[in-house]
C-alpha cells in the first residue's frame, strides 16, 4: 500500500516542436513515475481532444489550459489514492469531467497522468513496466511485431500522396533484432530508389521518406523495388502494410485522392484497394474508408476480412463499445489502440481486452507527435498485444521505442516474440490462433 503524494505536470515539447503536456506523479516513499502525452495529426473525430490554449502565441497549441487541469482538480482528485489502484484512479478523473471527449480536462491532462501513475505503480512494485502491466492485468508478455514505415504520405507530409503510411513488417522474423536489421536494409534501399529517380523529398513526420511520387501506387511498387532490393522476397519474410487514413480525404461516402485528381465513391475505393491487395503483398489495412463509412467498414470487411488484417483506427479511436459494435457489424478485424485516444489507460486496455474477446488483433500505436516516452513498447509487450505501430525507422521518437523494445527482448528472451511465422496466403494473424 502506498499511496500518491504529489502530481505536477509540467510543459515539454514534442517531436514536430509542439508544447505538450509532462506529468511526475511521487509517492510517500518518493517513488517517482513519469510520463508524456503524445499528440496525433490525422486525428478522428470522437477521440478525446487535446486540451490546447488557442490564440496567436504558440500557434494556439499552449497546454497551460491542459496544465492546470493536472495541477488543480486531477492533483487534488488523485492526492492521498493507493498508487497500484489503476482503475479507480482513471475512475477518478472520469468523474471529474463528463464530456465525451474530455474536454473538461483535455485528453492530454488525462493521458500523461494516467501513464505517470502506471509508472509510478511499476517502479513502486520494483517491476519493470512492461512486467507490472503484465501481473496487473493478468497477461502473457510478449515481444510485439512492429509495423514500420517506409514513407510517410497524408497529413504527414504535406499530403504529397494520399495514402499516410506505408509500411512493412517482418512477420517471418523471429527475433525483434533481426526485424530492426531487415527494416535498416529495406528502409534504406527506398532512400537509394527514391534518390536515383528522383522522388525524394526530405523525411515526413514520423521519420519515414517524404516522397514526390506521380500516383499512390507509384508508392507501393517503390516499396516492392526497395524489398527486393535489400535482398528479399516480397511476401515471403517481409510484407507490406498500409494506412489509408481515408478520413483525411474522404466525407460522406466521397474520396478525393488530391494525388491523382479524381474522385471516388466509397465501392470505387473498396475496388481499387481490392486491386492492390491483390497486386501486392499487403497483410494489413488501417482505415481503408472513412470514419463515418459504415456500410464501406462493413463492404471492404466483408470482401476482404478472411485474407487481410483490417485496423480501425480513426473508425473506432480506442473505444470498448466501438469495437464491439464493430464485432456485431462485422466491420475490421483489428483494432488500433492509442492512448491518448481514449485519455486514460483503463479505457485503452478496455479496448485491447474488448479486441481479444471478439478475436481480433490489436496493434497499440504512437502518434504523429511524440517524445522519449517509450511506454507503448512496455504496454505492448505487457499485454502480449501482438503489434506495435511507431512509425518509421529513424529520429529518436521513434527509435526510443524500438530501442526500448529491444531491451525487453534481452530480458524476455527472444522465444517471446510474436512473430517466426512465414507469410501466408490469408492474414497472418489469423494464422497465429
Ligand atoms: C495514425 C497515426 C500514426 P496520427 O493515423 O495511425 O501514424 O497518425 O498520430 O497523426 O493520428
Ligand atoms: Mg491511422
Amino acid at each position: 500500500m502506498t499511496v500518491i503524494k504529489t502530481i505536477k505536470g509540467r510543459r515539454v515539447w514534442d517531436s514536430r516542436g509542439n508544447p505538450t503536456v509532462e506529468v511526475d506523479v511521487v509517492l510517500e516513499n518518493g517513488v517517482l513515475g513519469r510520463a508524456i502525452a503524445p499528440a496525433g495529426a490525422s486525428r478522428g473525430t470522437r477521440e478525446a481532444i487535446d486540451l490546447r490554449d488557442g490564440g496567436n502565441a504558440l500557434r494556439g497549441k499552449g497546454v497551460g489550459k491542459a496544465l492546470a487541469s493536472v495541477n488543480g482538480p486531477i492533483a487534488e482528485a488523485l492526492a492521498e489514492r493507493e498508487v497500484s489502484d489503476q482503475a479507480g484512479a482513471d475512475q477518478a478523473m472520469l468523474a471529474l469531467d463528463s464530456t465525451p471527449f474530455k474536454e473538461v480536462l483535455g485528453g492530454n491532462a488525462t493521458v500523461a497522468t494516467s501513464l505517470a501513475l502506471l509508472h509510478a505503480a511499476a517502479a513502486d512494485a520494483g517491476k519493470p513496466l512492461w512486467r507490472h502491466v503484465a501481473d496487473h492485468y493478468g497477461c502473457t508478455p510478449s515481444v510485439p511485431l512492429p509495423e514500420i514505415q517506409i514513407f510517410g504520405g497524408g497529413a504527414h507530409a504535406g499530403r504529397r500522396v494520399d495514402i499516410q503510411d506505408f509500411m512493412i513488417m517482418v512477420p517471418g522474423a523471429s527475433s525483434f533484432d533481426e526485424v530492426m536489421e531487415v527494416t535498416n536494409e529495406v528502409y534504406f534501399a527506398a532512400g537509394d530508389i527514391m534518390a536515383e529517380r528522383g522522388k525524394l523529398a526530405g523525411i515526413a513526420d514520423e521519420g519515414g521518406w517524404w516522397p514526390m511520387f506521380d500516383s499512390n501506387e507509384e508508392a507501393l511498387e517503390t516499396l516492392v523495388a526497395a524489398i527486393e532490393k535489400a535482398g528479399e522476397k516480397p511476401g515471403e519474410r517481409v510484407v507490406i502494410s498500409l494506412d489509408v487514413a481515408a478520413s483525411e480525404f474522404g466525407k460522406d461516402g466521397k474520396y478525393r485522392l488530391a494525388l491523382e485528381d479524381r474522385e471516388l465513391d466509397s465501392g470505387a475505393l473498396i475496388d481499387m484497394l481490392g486491386g492492390w491487395l491483390d497486386a501486392y503483398p499487403i497483410a494489413s489495412i488501417e482505415d481503408p474508408v472513412g470514419e463515418d463509412d459504415k456500410a464501406g467498414m462493413i463492404e471492404f470487411t466483408r470482401r476482404f476480412g478472411d485474407r487481410v488484417q483490417i485496423i480501425g483506427d480513426d473508425y473506432l479511436v480506442t473505444n470498448a463499445d466501438l469495437v464491439r459494435e464493430g464485432a456485431t457489424d462485422g466491420a475490421c478485424n483489428a483494432v488500433l489502440v492509442k492512448v491518448n485516444q481514449a485519455g486514460t489507460v483503463t479505457e485503452s486496455i478496455d479496448t485491447f481486452f474488448a479486441a481479444q474477446k471478439a478475436g481480433w488483433g490489436a496493434v497499440v500505436s504512437a502518434r504523429s507527435g511524440e517524445t522519449e516516452d517509450a511506454s507503448i513498447s512496455h504496454l505492448s509487450t505487457g499485454l502480449g498485444g501482438g503489434q506495435l505501430k511507431v512509425g518509421s525507422f529513424q529520429r529518436s521518437e521513434r527509435m526510443v521505442k524500438w530501442n526500448e523494445c529491444l531491451r525487453i527482448q534481452d530480458e524476455l528472451g527472444a522465444g517471446k516474440f510474436v512473430g517466426g511465422k512465414p507469410m501466408a496466403s490469408t492474414w497472418w494473424g489469423k494464422e497465429q490462433k
